[in-house]
C-alpha cells in the first residue's frame, strides 16, 4: 500500500512552505511560522439570508451538510433524489472565523487560495466582498491583507444557485444549446438545459448512469497563505533529453518576489539529483530555468512493462529571509501518440520509452456526486482494480472534473497512462467571450497543477462533442444542428472552435508543450485545423473511435469482431449492480427492474429493455430478481470478453481497447465494471483474464472455430497450444496440442477448424472446448468456448464440494471441485460482505479451484455460503 508515501509527500510540502512564508492551515500543527487556525473547522452554513445556521464540513457540499443535519434523507436512497432538487434553486451562505496572529500579520501579502468553489461564489473577509468566482474548475486567490485584523476574522462565503444564474443566462441568449444527458425534466426545469452556462461538472446535471444532483459548496480545501520577499509560485520539470545515459532536465522555477535582488535556488532529490544558481530576482514574476541532470536514469514503465520509477525532489529558493520549497516527484519517459500512415489508413498508437504498447483500459467517471467525499481507500480500490485486471490506462472522462491529486499520484505510483480530457462534453457552449476567457484560465490551472505527472498521457479537448455536432457534414452528427438557425450553428462553432482548435492548444502550447493534444474523442484526425470525423465505415481507418452498435444499435455482441478501429476509446454494456448493492437503495418491495425505485436508479432510456432484450437471446431471462442481477452481470461480462479479446487480437492495427466505464458515482444499472461500493462486477473478473498479459480466445464465425494468441509481453514466450474437447462431465473427447512460441508483443491466429470437424459425433449442446496456453507445467492463459448459447446448453447438476483452506500467505481459500460442470458459478456469504479472488467463472469437473476470501468487515459464516449457477436459473 503507497498510501503513507503520499502523505508524507504532501507533510513535506506543508512543512516547507508553513515554516518558511506561511503556513497550511489544515497543517496548522505541524507549522512554526504562526498559529493561523485550519480552514476546515468552525464551518456554519444556511439556506442564504434565512434560517438557522448549522454545522458544515469543508470542504463539503451543501446536499451532503443538509444530510448531516438531517434536513434531507440520504440522497441516494429510493427515490429521495426527486424530492430534493429544491436545493439547487437556492443560494447557501457558508461561515467561519479564523484567527491571525501577529507573525502572520506581519506579512506583507496575506492570501486566501480556494482550491475549489463550486460554483458561483461572492467571498467575504470581515464583510468586505474579496472574491467572485464563477468556475468550479479554478483555483481562485484573493488578497486579504488589506482586510486581515489581529485575532478573529469572518470568512463568508455566498453561493448563488447555478440554475437561477444558469436560467439568466439562457434568457439572454435566446436559445438553449444542445446538452443530451442534462436532465432538466427532473429538475423542474422542462426543457430548459443550463449546464453549459456555468463551468461546473457536466455529471452534476445528471448522466445516463447519473443522478441530477447540482450541488454547491466549497468542494476543495482552501489555504492562507502568508508571505513576504519572494516564493515559489510554480516548479515545472521539463525532460529535454533521454538517453540511456541520461536525462537532461530543466527545473523551471516561477517565483513572485516583491522586490529586485540576490537569491539562491536549488533543486535535490533521488538519483543524485543536484543543481544550485545563484539568481537576481526583479519585482513581479521571475522564470528560472535550472538545468538538471540524472545519470543513468531509471525509466517510468506502464504496469506490467517494469517499474514505474520516481524520482523525488524538492526545489527550494533562498531569497533573503523569504524561504520556499517545493516538492514533488517526476518519472522519467517518453510518450508518443504516433500516426502514421500505413496500408489501413494511419495508425494511431501509444509508444511509451520506443515500445508500442497496447493500450488496456477503461473509462473513468468521478467516484460520487458528491466529490469531497471520496476517500484516499476510494482512490486506491479503482486504480489497483485497473492494475489487478492488467490495465495500462485510465481515460479521466470530460463530463467530470480534472481529477484530486490522489489519482495521479496512484496512477504515477503504479504506471496507470491517464487519456486526460478537458471537462467538455456531449455538449455545445455559447460564443460569449468571458467564458472564454474563463476556460483559458481554468485550462491554465489544470494544466499546470497536473504537467508534472508522468501517468498523464495526453490532453484530449472533449468528449464526443465532434461527433455530435459535424460542422462541415450537413444533416451530420447526432441531429443537434438541426434544431438552429444558421446564424446560432454560426455561433455554437464559432465557441467549439475557439474553445478546442485554439485555446487549448495554445494553452498547451505554453503551458505543457511535449504533450499530445488531440479535440474530441473520437475523432479521425486533426491537423491543427482541419478535422476529420470518426467513421468507422470508412475504408481507411484512423483515429479514435467509440464504437455503440451493440448496445444503443441492438447489434449482435459478434459485432465486436468485425467493426474495429484503430484505437477503441469507448464500448460498453450495463448491467446492475449485485443484490448487496440494490439493498442499499432498494426495499424488497422495489425488487423488479420495472418499479419505480429500480428505474430511477437506471437512467438509460433503453437500459430496461435493451438489458432485456440481450439476455433473451442467449440466456433464459429469470423471474427472479437476484438471479436476473446475476444473469445480468454475466450477460455484460460475456459481452465485453468478445470486444476486448477481438481488439486485441487485431493488434497492431488497433491498439487500444478501453470499455466504458470502470466505475460509478452511485449505487445503479450502468455499463460500470465495478459498482458505487467498490464491489466488483463479473465484468472486471473477466477483464482480468482478456487483458492478461498472454492471452488465448476461442470464438465461432458461424461454424468456423479460430483459436487467437496475444502476447504483450517484450520478450518471446516459448510455449504449447493445448485444446481438448469435454463433456458436461469431464471426459475428453478428443485433445489437439500444437507448439506455439508467442512473439513478443504481437498477435497471431494460431489455429482454425469448423465446427463439425472438431465436435464429430459430440452433442454441440453438452461439450465444451477448452483451449490453453502451457509452459511446462504452467497455464499461460486460458479460454473456453461453447457451441450454442447458454439456454440451448444441457447443463447438468453438478455436486459442487466445498473446502475452507488456510492459504499459505495466511489468508482464507474456499476450495472447489465438481462432478459436472458448473456454468458461471457465482459465490456469495449471505450475512456477511466478502470480496473473492475469482467469481462468475465455469467449474469443470477435474479441476479445483482455490478462490480467496477476504471479509469486508465481520467474518461470513460458512453455512452462509451461496452458490449459484446458470443450471440452476429459471424463467
Ligand atoms: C458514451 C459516454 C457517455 C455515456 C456513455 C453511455 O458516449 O461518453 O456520455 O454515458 O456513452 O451512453
Amino acid at each position: 500500500m503507497k498510501l503513507p508515501n503520499i502523505t508524507k509527500r504532501r507533510l513535506v510540502q506543508g512543512v516547507a512552505v508553513g515554516a518558511g512564508l506561511g503556513l497550511l492551515p489544515s497543517l496548522a500543527a505541524a507549522s512554526t511560522a504562526s498559529e493561523a487556525p485550519s480552514l476546515s473547522s468552525g464551518w456554519t452554513f444556511r439556506e442564504a439570508d434565512t434560517g438557522d445556521w448549522m454545522p458544515a464540513t469543508v470542504p463539503g457540499t451543501v446536499h451532503t451538510d443538509l444530510l448531516a443535519n438531517s434536513r434531507i434523507q440520504d440522497p441516494f436512497y429510493r427515490t429521495n433524489e426527486h424530492d430534493q432538487q429544491w436545493v439547487d434553486k437556492k443560494d447557501w451562505e457558508y461561515a467561519t472565523h479564523f484567527d491571525i496572529d501577529a507573525a502572520t500579520l506581519g506579512h506583507s501579502h496575506i492570501e486566501l487560495v480556494f482550491e475549489g468553489l463550486d460554483t458561483y461564489a461572492d467571498v467575504y473577509v470581515n464583510d468586505t466582498l474579496v472574491l467572485n468566482a464563477d468556475n468550479m474548475f479554478r483555483t481562485w486567490t484573493a488578497d486579504i491583507k488589506p482586510h486581515a485584523k489581529p485575532g478573529g476574522n469572518s470568512l463568508r462565503i455566498r453561493f448563488r444557485s447555478p440554475i437561477q444564474e444558469g436560467l439568466k443566462q439562457l434568457a439572454a441568449l435566446g436559445y438553449n444549446p444542445p446538452a443530451t444527458n442534462d436532465q432538466s425534466e427532473n429538475g423542474g426545469l422542462g426543457d430548459k438545459r443550463v449546464s453549459m452556462f456555468t463551468r461546473k461538472a457536466g455529471y452534476h446535471y445528471g448522466w445516463d448512469w447519473g443522478p441530477r444532483f447540482v450541488t454547491s459548496g466549497v468542494w476543495r480545501p482552501i489555504r492562507l497563505r502568508a508571505w513576504s520577499g519572494a516564493r515559489i509560485d510554480d516548479l515545472h520539470i521539463v525532460q529535454d533529453s533521454l538517453t540511456p545515459d541520461e536525462a537532461k532536465l530543466t527545473a523551471r522555477f516561477e517565483i513572485v518576489a516583491d522586490a529586485a535582488g540576490p537569491a539562491m535556488v536549488d533543486i535535490q532529490g533521488s538519483g543524485g539529483i543536484a543543481a544550485k544558481q545563484a539568481v537576481t530576482l526583479k519585482p513581479g514574476l521571475n522564470v528560472i530555468d535550472l538545468p538538471v541532470t540524472v545519470a543513468k536514469p531509471k525509466l517510468w514503465w506502464s504496469n506490467e512493462l517494469g517499474d514505474a520509477h520516481l524520482y523525488s525532489l524538492t526545489g527550494r529558493l533562498v531569497a533573503g529571509a523569504a524561504k520556499d520549497a517545493r516538492s514533488l516527484r517526476v518519472g522519467l519517459r517518453t510518450v508518443r501518440v504516433v500516426q502514421t500512415p500505413d496500408a489501413d489508413g494511419t495508425s494511431f498508437y501509444v509508444e511509451l520509452n520506443g515500445v508500442p504498447v497496447f493500450m488496456k483500459g477503461a473509462s473513468y467517471i468521478p467516484n460520487d456526486s458528491f466529490l469531497p467525499r471520496v476517500t484516499t481507500q476510494v482512490y486506491e480500490r479503482v486504480v489497483q482494480s485497473a492494475v489487478d485486471t492488467h490495465m495500462n490506462i485510465l481515460r479521466v472522462w470530460g463530463g467530470g472534473v480534472y481529477e484530486d491529486d490522489r489519482l495521479y499520484d496512484l496512477c504515477d505510483e503504479k504506471g496507470i497512462l491517464v487519456w486526460q480530457e478537458f471537462a467538455f462534453a456531449c455538449s455545445m457552449y455559447p460564443n460569449d467571450p468571458a467564458l472564454l476567457d474563463n476556460i483559458r484560465a481554468e485550462a491554465e490551472d489544470n494544466v499546470r497543477r497536473l504537467r508534472n505527472h508522468p501517468c498523464i498521457a495526453l490532453w484530449c479537448g472533449n468528449n464526443e462533442i465532434d461527433a455530435a455536432w459535424e460542422n462541415d457534414v450537413p444533416g451530420g452528427g447526432w441531429g443537434w444542428k438541426q434544431n438552429y438557425t444558421q446564424p446560432q450553428q454560426d455561433e455554437m462553432w464559432a465557441a467549439y472552435k475557439a474553445i478546442f482548435h485554439e485555446i487549448l492548444p495554445q494553452t498547451l502550447a505554453k503551458h505543457d508543450p511535449q504533450r499530445f493534444y488531440w479535440p474530441s474523442s473520437p475523432l479521425g484526425a486533426w491537423d491543427g485545423h482541419d478535422v476529420k470525423h470518426a467513421d468507422l465505415s470508412a475504408p481507411k481507418q484512423s483515429g479514435d473511435i467509440h464504437y455503440w452498435d451493440v448496445w444503443w444499435g441492438q447489434k449482435p455482441f459478434s459485432d465486436y469482431r468485425t467493426h474495429i478501429g484503430r484505437f477503441m476509446t469507448e464500448y460498453g454494456f450495463q448491467s446492475f449492480p449485485e443484490l448487496r448493492t440494490v439493498e442499499t437503495y432498494a426495499t424488497p418491495a422495489d425488487y423488479d427492474i420495472a418499479s419505480e425505485v429500480m428505474k430511477s436508479h437506471q437512467r438509460s432510456s433503453i437500459g430496461n429493455g435493451t438489458i432485456t432484450n440481450y439476455m433473451q437471446r442467449d440466456y433464459i431471462v429469470p423471474k427472479d430478481f437476484a438471479q436476473f442481477l446475476y444473469v445480468g452481470q454475466v450477460l455484460q461480462a460475456e459481452g465485453i470478453k468478445v470486444a476486448m479479446e477481438a481488439h486485441r487480437a487485431r493488434r497492431d492495427y488497433c491498439m487500444g481497447s478501453l470499455f466504458w466505464q470502470i466505475n460509478d458515482c452511485w449505487p445503479v444499472a450502468s455499463w460500470s465494471s465495478i459498482d458505487y461500493y467498490g464491489r466488483w462486477k463479473a465484468q472486471q473478473f473477466f477483464a482480468r483474464k482478456s487483458f492478461a498479459p498472454v492471452l488465448v480466445s476461442a470464438w465461432l464465425d458461424g461454424d468456423k472455430i479460430s483459436v487467437h494468441v496475444v502476447s504483450d509481453r517484450l520478450q518471446d514466450v516459448p510455449a504449447e497450444l493445448d485444446l481438448s474437447l469435454v463433456d458436461f462431465h469431464g471426459k475428453v473427447l478428443k485433445a489437439i496440442k500444437q507448439a506455439q512460441p508467442l512473439k513478443a508483443n504481437a498477435a497471431a491466429l494460431a489455429w482454425q477448424s469448423d465446427v463439425a470437424s472438431l465436435l464429430g459425433d459430440a452433442r454441440p449442446d453438452g461439450v465444451v472446448l477448452r483451449a490453453r496456453l502451457v509452459a511446462g507445467k504452467d497455464v499461460l492463459a486460458e479460454d473456453r468456448l461453447y457451441f450454442k448459447p447458454v439456454k440451448d446448453l444441457v447443463l447438468p447438476s453438478p455436486q459442487i464440494d466445498t473446502a475452507l483452506r488456510d492459504l499459505p500467505g495466511g489468508g482464507l481459500g474456499l476450495a472447489l471441485k465438481t462432478d459436472a460442470l458448473a456454468k458461471n458459478l457465482y459465490l456469495r456469504f449471505d450475512d456477511a460482505d466478502a470480496v473473492f479472488s475469482d467469481n462468475y467463472f465455469d467449474l469443470l469437473p477435474g479441476e479445483t479451484r482455490l478462490v480467496e476470501i477476504k471479509p469486508v468487515g465481520p467474518s461470513p459464516s460458512m453455512k452462509s455460503l451461496k452458490l449459484l449457477h446458470m443450471a440452476q436459473v429459471k424463467a
